[in-house]
Order: C-alpha cells, then sequence, then structure tokens
C-alpha cells in the first residue's frame, strides 16, 4: 500500500442547468477531499486505501461501489443503520464564485471514531493522508486524526496534513487551534495561501513558509493558485510556475488534485521540485472537467500534458 487516508465522502448533487435554487434535474456524483486524493493516487498508478464510514443505505453502497470502481481499496469503509450517507450540493458560478451547501451535520460518516483504525492495516502504508475537513466534523472525528498520526509515528509512516479549511463546518477559533494541533504534527504540509494567513496572520508566502516548518513540517508546499506553488524544506524553497488551462469549468477537487500528484511524485521519487510540478499539473487538469474527480489524470495524460501543456489546452 502506498497511501492511506481517512474522511468522509459525500452524494454530490449539481444542477444540470442553472442555479441551485431553480434547477429541477441535478447530476449526481461524489466528492470528499480524501476520496478525491486517493483516487487521484490511484488513477496515477499507485496503492491507496479510503477509510470512512457510510450509510448502509442505496447511496452509500453506490459511492462504495464508484470509490472500489477507480481503484480504490475500501475495505476498512463501515457502513452503518443509525445515520445516512452525507450529501452536498455544487453550484458553480464562475471559477472564483462557488456555492455549495452541505446536508453532513449527524451523517454516518461524522460517527467515525478511533476504535475503527486497525494498526496492522494502517502500518502497510508509506504515506498517511489528513485533512482538516475531517477534524471539523465531530469530536469523535478529531480523536480519528489523532489516533492515525499517532500510529503512523509509532509506525514511521510520513504524515502529509492538507488544511482544507471549510469555514462553513466550524467556529473560526476551534478551526484555527485545531489545524495548528495537526499541522504541528504533520511531515509535509501542503496549505493554500489564505489557509497560511487564516493560521498565522501573514499573507507573504516565503514568510509563511518559514512559520509552518518553524511550526514542524519537514516539507512545506504553499499553494498560490494559478501562479504555481512554492516549496520549503530546511535548505531551500522555490516557487514552481503552474500550468495554464484555456478554460477553468469547476475549480472544486483541484487541492486534492494537487495533493494526489504531489504525493505520487514523492512515491515515484522524483525531487521535490517535479513533484511539486507534477502536483501543480494534476491540480490544472481537474479543473478543465466537471466533478471533484472526473478530471484526475492517468499517468500518460499526466506526463503528455507536462511536456506539451499547450497540445492539452488547443
Ligand atoms: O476539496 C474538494 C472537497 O471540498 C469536496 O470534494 C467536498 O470534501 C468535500 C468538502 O468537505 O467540502
Amino acid at each position: 500500500m502506498d497511501i492511506v487516508t481517512i474522511g468522509e465522502t459525500m452524494v454530490l448533487l449539481t444542477p444540470e442547468n442553472g442555479l441551485m435554487k431553480y434547477a429541477t434535474t441535478y447530476n449526481r456524483k461524489y466528492g470528499g477531499a480524501e476520496s478525491n486524493f486517493a483516487i487521484g493516487i490511484s488513477r496515477l498508478g499507485h496503492q491507496a486505501a479510503w477509510i470512512s464510514q457510510v450509510g448502509n443505505d442505496e447511496l452509500g453502497k453506490g459511492m462504495i461501489s464508484f470509490i472500489r470502481g477507480e481503484g480504490v481499496h475500501v475495505d476498512k469503509v463501515k457502513l452503518i443503520d443509525s445515520a445516512s450517507t452525507g450529501l452536498y450540493f455544487k453550484e458553480v458560478r464562475n471559477e472564483s464564485d462557488v456555492r455549495v451547501q452541505y446536508y453532513r451535520k449527524g451523517s454516518a460518516a461524522s460517527f467515525m471514531s478511533p476504535d475503527m483504525l486497525d494498526e496492522e492495516y494502517l502500518k502497510k502504508a508509506k504515506y498517511l493522508h489528513l485533512t482538516g475537513i475531517t477534524p471539523a466534523l465531530s469530536d469523535s472525528c478529531y480523536q480519528v486524526i489523532l489516533q492515525a498520526i499517532e500510529i503512523a509515528k509509532r509506525n514511521g509512516i510520513t504524515v502529509v496534513f492538507d488544511p482544507n479549511l471549510r469555514k462553513k463546518l466550524w467556529s473560526e477559533e476551534k478551526a484555527r487551534k485545531v489545524l495548528l494541533d495537526i499541522a504541528g504534527q504533520s511531515d509535509i504540509i501542503l496549505p493554500g495561501v489564505a489557509e497560511g494567513e487564516f493560521l498565522f496572520g501573514e499573507s507573504d508566502p516565503i514568510l509563511l513558509g518559514k512559520r509552518f516548518l518553524e511550526h514542524g513540517a519537514k516539507i512545506v508546499v504553499l499553494k498560490v493558485g494559478a501562479k504555481g506553488a512554492y516549496y520549503f524544506t530546511s535548505d531551500e524553497y522555490k516557487l514552481v510556475p503552474g500550468f495554464k488551462v484555456e478554460k477553468v469549468v469547476d475549480p472544486v477537487g483541484a487541492g486534492d488534485g494537487f495533493a494526489a500528484g504531489f504525493v505520487s511524485g514523492l512515491i515515484d521519487e522524483l525531487t521535490i521540485e517535479k513533484a511539486v510540478e507534477r502536483g501543480n499539473a494534476v491540480g490544472a487538469l481537474v479543473t478543465t472537467i466537471s466533478g471533484d474527480v472526473e478530471g484526475l489524470p492517468e499517468k500518460s495524460e499526466i506526463e503528455r500534458f507536462i511536456h506539451s501543456p499547450a497540445e492539452d489546452i488547443s
């Protein structure tokens, strides 16, 4: 196993036409930062496992089939009778105006608890991927994250943390405290510049990178939108430019795609710079297709895009 990730995936409904408020027909997809990442990893040719909890209902079962169909290991996804699978609606008005409505309070995933973690299973992974969405779901979900980090530390598994700040899910004060706690225990951290500013009250990318390093991370990759991403280690930092795409159709999931591309690069033992370049390329491609995971590329596509991006966008 290359990576294990833990978190909630929801049924995703997007209006077929027009606005959420008036739409009468919706497309049914699936979305969840952690499974988006796992699918990205799988499409790039690696082994990924997704740990979660869904309702023992038709939508939950359909979701598991879909994610399994993407080659992700789902043997540790629990179906429970006492709560339903979460749901969310998404309306993309334009690149910078995406409206999201969650129906996930009290969802099956929000009842995840540390006892669902099997150390023998987690031990098989090289990387543990976590996001700041899971601890926002409930206190027991936060405990899952803390326990997973403990297991990772005991077994030499690298912890990769994407803060994925979702202000709709919790208070700013709690979010800041918890995200800083997890960031301080992670080996690799993948924040966006706005998340860095939220956590440290600082907007200069170079200073932010240094703050995250001081806070405990060994590698920091700070995403700066279409411009690309900076990486920081104790020895160096560098901006790796992003890729242009002709049209951004749906930006949601680009960060998860970035994380998948970057971690896939590390698994393939690329340099950090080349891994960031792959992350940038995957993130860019995700935005060109509607849906949180539909635009995630396969290995051959990503290599072609990195070598001649113009060809792919013409
Ligand atoms: O990063 C994309 C995710 O935000 C999306 O797939 C849904 O997990 C999700 C969330 O909590 O918003």
